[in-house]
């Protein structure tokens, strides 16, 4: 089953590729690098790996004008003046690498906009992840529905379509330390606790597929000492949003729909991020305000 627009599907067959091969070149590329992101994190061999491997692949596609990484500083223009006025991508190409460490699951995310970068959650077209977990899927959200695919082999294989949050919430995960918790956070965390279960993993994309198998919330709050969170709206909040709203949940920054964020700090921008079902985020929203 492809996409209907041939853009999207290029960059889903592209990413459903990448990803085998990026999954088999973990190994002998868990080590740190001398080197930070432009965020300021620590990279391991494999983050620079997959962002080279993914910006060659996704630069080549006819309609993608634009790439941009949680690994590299600048925007990356593909050249080409035919595919000049095309869409462009986002990508957080190893999301939770520090759990390579650990041997822990992780992420690959993708977001295709139909606008230059940095852009607004809702100019996106569509947007996947990846989960190398004990096997290897993807959850894809286009404009007409959420699927989500085994990867093997470099082929997909779809296993569940209009994938949606289940109504009871089962699951929570929240990001920081608590003594950095704001007090309106505290107090809205301490009542979740004693609703769900707990599912923190290091890596938002295992934890946000939780998410959508049980239902639940996951959020990393802005912090006492960063008020801005530690997630990046273009690679992670927004594409993330995407995906939960389509799949009938709702993102918040902590005020709003993470869709609606207009950008205003360039591609490597933070945002506080919340992703679940409506009446869970609801809820924050109110606690927070
Ligand atoms: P990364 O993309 O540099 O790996 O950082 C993002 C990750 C998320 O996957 C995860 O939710 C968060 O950082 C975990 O942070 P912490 O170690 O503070 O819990
Ligand atoms: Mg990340």
């Amino acid at each position: 089953m492809t996409v209907s627009d041939p853009v999207v599907e290029a960059v889903v067959a592209t990413l459903s590729r990448s990803a085998t091969e990026i999954r088999q070149g973990l190994v002998g590329r868990r080590g740190a690098v001398d080197e930070e992101n432009p965020s300021g994190e620590t990279q391991v061999e494999a983050d620079i790996w997959a962002d080279e491997l993914l910006a060659e692949r996704l630069l080549a596609i006819d309609g993608i004008s634009q790439y941009a990484s949680e690994e590299r500083e600048a925007i990356v223009d593909c050249g080409d003046t035919a595919s000049a006025a095309g869409y462009t991508v986002a990508v957080d190409p190893l999301d939770g690498s520090s759990n390579l460490t650990s041997n822990n699951a992780m992420g690959t995310i993708v977001g295709v906009y139909d606008a230059p970068l940095p852009a607004r959650g809702e100019d996106l077209v569509a947007a996947a992840y990846v989960l190398y977990g004990p096997i290897t899927t993807m959850l894809l959200a286009t404009e007409d529905t959420v699927s989500e695919y085994e990867l093997t082999g470099g082929e997909r294989r779809r296993i569940r379509e209009d994938v949606t949050l289940p109504d009871d919430p089962v699951v929570y995960g929240f990001g920081g330390r608590v003594p950095d918790w704001t007090d309106a956070f505290t107090q809205y965390a301490r009542e979740i606790e004693t609703e769900l279960k707990l599912r923190y993993g290091g890596a938002m994309i295992g934890d946000v597929n939780q998410v959508v198998t049980y239902g639940g919330i996951f959020g990393y709050p802005g912090l006492e000492s960063r008020p801005e969170g530690k997630l990046r709206l273009q690679f992670e909040g927004n594409p993330i949003g995407y995906i939960i709203e389509r799949a009938g949940g709702r993102s918040s920054n902590g005020e709003q729909s993470l869709l609606t964020v207009e950008p205003s700090e360039g591609i490597h921008e933070r945002t506080p991020v919340f992703v679940g079902n409506e009446p869970l985020i609801d809820r924050l929203e109110t606690q927070l305000s």
